[in-house]
């Protein structure tokens, strides 16, 4: 262990009261989760990982980036970061949320109200979001490098991301619900369902015909079509929902649930000693809708989940669980205490008979006790377990049979290991660890403060992110990776699972409007360059082949509503072009054989610049041409 220069050991600035104090104060509402730490072992000094230069990756990392709204591809286990995938967010290089493609993905998806409400303050789309978990289509329990798809906690949307292209390709508002914080595919048979928790509980409908009675408020689990991105029916329950999972059957989605109590004060909601997770028969709510037993809100099907339903099942757990993890043995499924030390295991095996009227604990196999403040676990297909503990900044490596064995009255001690981490886990990941694949490789933890780990860069710190290897018996920490605003999660995919294409297919629907406009126009879209009149609509086609756009000049009246289109002809890998229009706002990526168009309005007479903003070629520089603006007399 490192000192720090005022000569206190590190993981000694985080001395705080530990133990059962501390999980007073945080159960209790004396000022939030408390920074404090019990450490126990230190951190097992890990060899040192290389991924010499040119080596590439074993694996795909997909991070989340909380509050910054977007995806970032991250390689494992080099820790380098591969690419940023702009989802909710604005994006200054590739000109998310500024060209119409991009534009299209942000607006199709929003409720009317929300297009009018963003109207009246002169904007189409929100311009963040609250990414925290990037989860990937499955088929039968495996990642099958389809989709990847994520939620915006901020504004209420799920987000659908192509892993051909690596590009957001579908955005949707989620109804009737607030805040959608859990997302899971479904495993199995196929994705299938994206399970997606609405975390705040709200009037339904919220039109403010009830405001200050928290008893009229509901929180609501939702099921969306992954492959047409659209809601296919909706459940209301009991409690706030926090995170979800699915299992390996098909049968069940589960959602931790806090605040039974139905509060809205940090008192409120603490109150109670027991939570519970909501369990959803996905057969018998399928037959619910079959048979028209819900109501419609805002065109959806909603169903009445609430205690006593033939829907759900309300499992009881210590008061605020919160991450929920499936196992790959495909029976036990980890529901994480945090403000109780424990994690419980529930065996699904039990749940039909819970279904027909067993005591819901009975379907309860292990609740070992970990530490404190469990929030995520994580698994390595050998019948391992890894959880976060936030408060006391460790991984603990824990045996799931040896949990149910002592759950069952017998003599074993479930947990493996500890180790300190930097410090305040959330989630983690291993390897293919939430797929039948889980290959016990490597394991993620990424922690929320990063503290005195990196040299400082201000009040703001970076989030640290470390890498443990977990192939031998133990766990040995062997890096610390920085990371902006807030990964909460990621999922580590197997390589060979994900096969982006490097160059675009000409045909791709993406640009679909632009081929049907030009076509409109008499414009060959892939190689014509022409400039089309249409009232005071102007339409600009050109394109580009390194190191030229095939216009070098285009003149158009001031107050002319101005469209580019530009298609990149190369087809040469990782030649990509930019066009960015000067004091216009305006810049865009152009990937090979990819068109991207842009709208904006001739306001300022005189001459701009365009110029290509991707460095592209020796004569890079060059790449430019003139706007020419014709004032109005
Ligand atoms: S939540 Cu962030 S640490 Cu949004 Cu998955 Cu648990
Ligand atoms: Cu094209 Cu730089």
């Amino acid at each position: 262990m490192t000192d720090t220069p005022n000569g206190m050991t590190r993981r000694g600035l985080f001395k705080g009261s530990a133990g059962a104090a501390a999980l007073a104060a945080v159960a209790g509402t004396s000022g939030g989760l408390g920074l404090m730490a019990a450490p126990r072992k230190a951190a097992a000094a890990g060899a040192a990982i290389e991924v010499a230069p040119g080596q590439l990756d074993d694996y795909y990392g997909f991070w989340s980036s909380g509050q910054s709204g977007e995806i970032r591809i991250v390689g494992v286990p080099s820790m380098r970061e591969l690419m940023r995938i702009p989802v909710f967010n604005r994006c200054s290089a590739t000109g998310w949320g500024s060209t119409n493609e991009s534009l299209k993905v942000l607006t199709e998806g929003l409720l009317p109200e929300t297009k009018e409400f963003l109207a009246k303050r002169g904007r189409v789309t929100y311009d963040n979001g609250d990414l925290h978990h990037p989860h990937m289509s499955f088929t039968e329990g495996t990642y099958d490098g389809r989709y990847l798809f994520a939620n915006d906690k901020a504004n209420t949307r799920v987000a659908r991301i192509r892993c051909d292209i690596m590009k957001t390709d579908k955005i949707i508002e989620i109804p009737n619900t607030s805040d959608i914080h859990g997302l899971r595919p479904q495993k199995y048979p196929r994705t299938g369902y994206v399970f997606a928790n609405g975390e705040h509980r709200i009037p339904l409908p919220n039109d403010g015909s009830v405001l200050d009675d928290p008893t009229q408020y509901h929180s609501i689990f939702t099921a969306i079509d992954g492959d047409t991105m659209e809601v296919a029916w909706q459940v209301i329950v009991d409690g706030n929902l926090d995170n979800c999972d699915a299992d390996y059957e098909g049968k069940w989605a589960f959602s931790t649930c806090y605040n039974s109590e139905e509060g809205v004060t940090l008192a409120d909601m603490t109150a109670n000693e027991q939570d519970w997770v909501v369990v959803f028969n996905i057969e018998a709510i399928e037959a619910g809708v079959k048979a028209g037993d819900f109501k419609e809100y805002k065109g959806v099907k909603v169903l009445d989940g609430r205690r006593g339903s033939k829907y759900t099942a309300y499992i009881p757990i210590s008061n605020s669980p919160h991450g929920c993890n499936m196992a790959p043995d495909k029976r036990h499924l980890c529901i994480n205490g945090k403000l109780s030390p424990t994690v419980t295991v529930v065996d699904v095996t039990k749940l039909p008979d819970v279904f027909d009227g067993a005591e819901p604990r009975s379907a309860v196999a292990a609740e070992p006790e970990l530490g404190l403040g469990p929030l995520h676990t994580a698994f390595d297909g050998k019948g391992n377990a890894f959880t976060t503990l936030f408060l006391d900044s460790q991984m603990v490596k824990w045996n799931l049979e040896d949990a149910v064995r002592a759950f069952a009255g017998e003599d074993a001690d479930p947990i493996i290991e500890k180790i300190d981490v930097h410090y305040q886990p959330g989630h983690n990941h291993t390897t293919m660890g939430e797929t039948l694949e889980a290959d016990g490789k490597w394991l993620i933890s990424l922690n929320k403060f990063s503290k005195d780990r990196f040299l400082n860069v201000g009040p703001l710190k970076p989030e640290n992110d470390q890498l443990i290897d977990i192939s031998g018996d133990g766990m040995a920490l062997v890096h610390d990776g920085p990371t902006f605003a807030e990964p909460h999660d990621c999922i580590l995919v197997r390589a060979d699972v994900v096969n982006p294409v490097s160059i675009y297919d000409r045909n791709d629907p993406m640009w679909e409007e632009a081929r049907k406009q030009a076509e409109a126009d008499g414009v060959d879209l892939d190689w014509g360059e022409d400039v089309i009149r249409d009232g005071n609509k102007v339409r600009v086609y050109m394109s580009s082949v390194a190191p030229a756009f095939s216009l070098e000049s285009f003149e158009v009246n001031q107050g002319d509503e101005v469209t580019i289109y530009i298609t990149n002809m190369d087809e040469v890998d990782d030649l990509t072009h930019g066009f960015t229009l000067g004091n216009h706002g305006v810049a865009m990526e152009i990937g090979p054989q990819a068109t991207a168009s842009v709208t904006f309005t001739a306001d300022r007479p005189g001459v701009h610049w365009y110029y290509c903003q991707w460095f592209c070629h020796a004569l890079h520089m060059e790449m430019r041409g003139r706007m020419l603006v014709k004032p109005v007399a």
